[in-house]
């Protein structure tokens, strides 16, 4: 066999001539292979951070109830918990709120109050940043726990120094306010935010606070009620587990997270006139009116007091 020999690689012989013609830049360098580490870490992260909070949920609120430690009756009033968890309640909170977008759905309803405001289950303040104080006249709120009202103040005065017309009380919502703070004809808005889950009579506070509803007349529209609450969501794997965790989480937090929202706002005679729904439906935003023909209660006499 005859071997053709011949060089393997021959090189190609340099032109002869310059080309005049402006050659292509060269492509780029192919990009190195994006390096999968940080997805893995990032993913074991992930994995790790959902099951260990899996886990923490699962000891913590969705085991089985332990008979030795009895738990209490659905809608035990266990809100005096407030006075206890007052100072780490905005810490406690904030994250959850923030990420689950119950903070924008608090802008979204609060932002809507107007005139004269009555805030009750104020809380620590958490809607203060979310009125629009050019709509609105004044403001009272109203926190059966003083520790949590304490520190509502303290929040309204640091972001609205200047502002005249908020108004602080600690009581019960459901007795009747003092009437000096009950503004003639009745109040504009009432605002309530996650207040549902832990009052001990929801719709009987909600009632009350419907009598100082401004009512509607002639040319004049009536008060609004806006609320943002969270209960029951009517999906069954969300109720199981909300009716399981219920009893601890109520325990720890003073709130019943499980309560069915539309039977609260039923058996209080609010009408809806909107509602938005978030977190499988556990978070409502609602928009309504309450307490259409019942007259004004307020402690003392019947009239308002101020303008
Ligand atoms: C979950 S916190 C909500 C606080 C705040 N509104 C917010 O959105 O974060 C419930 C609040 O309702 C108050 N509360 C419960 N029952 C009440 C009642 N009958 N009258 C007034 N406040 C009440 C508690 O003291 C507590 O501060
Ligand atoms: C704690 O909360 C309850 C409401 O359940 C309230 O009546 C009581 O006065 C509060 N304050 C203290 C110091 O216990
Ligand atoms: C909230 O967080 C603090 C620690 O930041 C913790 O001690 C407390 O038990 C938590 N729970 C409640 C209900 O405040
Ligand atoms: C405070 O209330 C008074 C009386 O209703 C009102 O005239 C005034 O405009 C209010 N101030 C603000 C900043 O809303
Ligand atoms: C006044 C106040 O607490 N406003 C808060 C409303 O809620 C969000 C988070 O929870 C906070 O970012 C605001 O500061």
């Amino acid at each position: 066999m005859t071997k053709i020999r011949g060089n393997p690689n021959p090189r190609p012989s340099a032109l002869p001539y310059t080309p005049k013609v402006r050659l292509p830049p060269p492509p780029p360098p192919p990009k190195p292979p994006r390096s999968k580490k940080g997805i893995y870490i990032a993913s074991f992260l992930f994995i790790y951070a959902t099951s260990t909070y899996t886990i923490y949920l699962y000891r913590t609120l969705l085991a089985p109830p332990d008979p030795s430690k009895p738990l209490p009756d659905q809608d035990t009033d266990l809100s005096s918990r407030y006075n206890e968890t007052a100072s780490t309640f905005d810490d406690n909170v904030s994250f959850l709120e923030t990420t689950t977008g119950i903070n924008r759905l608090r802008k979204k309803i609060v932002g809507q109050a107007s005139g004269h405001v009555l805030e009750i289950s104020c809380g620590t303040g958490r809607n203060c940043t979310y009125y629009d104080l050019g709509k609105v006249r004044s403001l009272v709120f109203v926190d059966q726990s003083a520790e949590m009202v304490e520190i509502a103040k303290r929040k309204w005065r640091l972001i609205h120094p200047n502002y005249p017309n908020a108004t602080f009380l600690v009581q019960d919502a459901a007795k009747p306010l003092p009437r000096d703070v009950v503004p003639r004809g009745g109040f504009d808005t009432v605002v309530q935010t996650m207040g549902v889950c832990s009052c001990a009579d929801p719709s009987g506070v909600l009632k009350r606070v419907g009598g100082y509803v401004k009512k509607k007349s002639d040319g004049e529209e009536g008060g609004k009620v806006l609320l943002v609450e969270h209960g029951r969501s009517g999906w069954k794997w969300v109720d199981w587990v909300l009716d399981r965790a219920a009893g601890r989480h109520a325990v720890v937090h003073g709130c019943w997270p499980n309560r069915d929202m539309g039977g609260v706002f039923g058996a209080a005679g609010l009408k809806v006139e909107s509602v938005v729904k978030r977190g499988f439906g556990t978070v409502w935003g609602v928009v309504g009116t309450l307490g259409e023909g019942e007259e004004v209660k307020v402690g003392g006499a019947d009239d308002g007091g101020v303008d």
